[in-house]
């Protein structure tokens, strides 16, 4: 939960501001440019004479151009006296890839707020709505405009139901507690288009993403350690034609086998191997098996990345005639 004194507080530096930046993090998912649209369109909602801009180094990517003022997504601000800042679903500095080109975001010189759910938060503004205890930071905009009694429109409702869906995995991870269903119905009486986010998030895949996805569930081996792992090349990209980021979403898949401790993707990208992690167990700790490769994340999703390439190993072991003839493979 939200302090009520802090939303009250954000309300004060937002009514002081000649203009409102509202930023988010580089390669926005759709809880990052959720909540940047859904938050900055409740803004411009409430101070209609405040002039409000939407700003990620890496614009919104084409599955989620379907939310409401997407169009209006620039790069990186250039600053005025009298600006506010708001950073949505951002841990860090880095993570909006401004810190070097922008310092004065950062160093205090602009009163900024910083709404986010990330545990590892660095607190880096000046008023934080920090709550780890929220799926997403979707939710935590509708916490924060509950507090303070903000009317949610259709637009603004759909915005933020996008980032409450995906940081969810459809309401599927174990992250899904009953507060956000409680979210979800407060967004769908507000008027969000839940349709249109399922189709577009969840119903819609590239043909290059759905044969990358092949190659990850053909190249699936059991491991002795009890791990689903499995593994696509640069090559593998080449063939299909897809981007790195659209592996994102196959692991779910490597990890529905049952009776495993773990599962793993490894993937090669440009000379460095990254390695994402799952588990469904509670007595697993995959960010620790992460952290060996100086990595981390969740107890139940990690990753790592590592300079190098992949070798593919093949085993073969000799079997008696009659295993042979039954097709048993040791
Ligand atoms: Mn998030």
């Amino acid at each position: 939960m939200i302090l009520r004194k802090d939303a009250e507080q954000m309300r004060s530096i937002l009514s002081q501001a000649k203009r409102i930046l509202c930023i988010c993090h580089r390669n926005p998912d759709g809880d990052a440019a959720g909540a940047l649209l859904g938050g900055g369109m409740l803004f411009e909602s409430l101070w209609p004479q405040t002039p409000v801009s939407f700003h990620c180094i890496d614009g919104v990517p084409a599955g989620l151009q379907f939310l409401p003022a997407t169009a209006r997504v620039q790069g990186a601000p250039v600053l005025q006296e009298g600006d506010r800042v708001v950073f949505f679903d951002c841990a860090e500095p880095k993570l909006t890839d401004m810190h070097q080109s922008h310092p004065a975001l950062f160093d205090g010189t602009i009163p900024s707020i910083v709404i986010d759910h990330h545990p590892d938060n660095t607190r880096f503004g000046t008023l934080h709505l920090v709550d780890p205890s929220a799926a997403s930071s979707c939710e935590i905009v509708v916490d924060i405009a509950d507090q303070v009694g903000w009317t949610l429109t259709p637009d603004i409702a759909t915005c933020l139901l996008t980032g409450v869906y995906t940081d969810t995995g459809g309401l599927l991870h174990s992250n899904t507690t009953s507060t956000v269903y409680r979210t979800v119905a407060r967004l769908l009486r507000a008027g969000a288009k839940r349709q249109t986010i399922v189709q577009a998030v969840f119903r819609t895949a590239q043909v290059s993403t759905l044969r990358l996805w092949g190659r990850v569930l053909e190249n699936i081996q059991i491991t002795e350690e009890g791990g689903a792992v499995s593994a696509v090349r640069e090559s593998d990209f080449r063939a299909t034609g897809a981007h790195y980021s659209e592996l994102t979403g196959a692991i779910d898949y490597v990890n529905a086998v049952p009776g495993m401790r773990f599962s793993m993707v490894l993937s090669e990208r440009g000379g460095a191997v990254k390695g994402s992690l799952r588990t469904l167990r509670d007595d697993v700790d995959v960010s620790a098996m992460a952290g060996t490769f100086s990595g981390g994340g969740h107890r139940r999703a990690a990753g790592f990345s590592v300079q190098g390439a992949l070798k593919p190993e093949v085993r073969w072991t000799v079997v008696e005639p009659e295993a042979a003839k039954n097709g048993e493979e040791a």
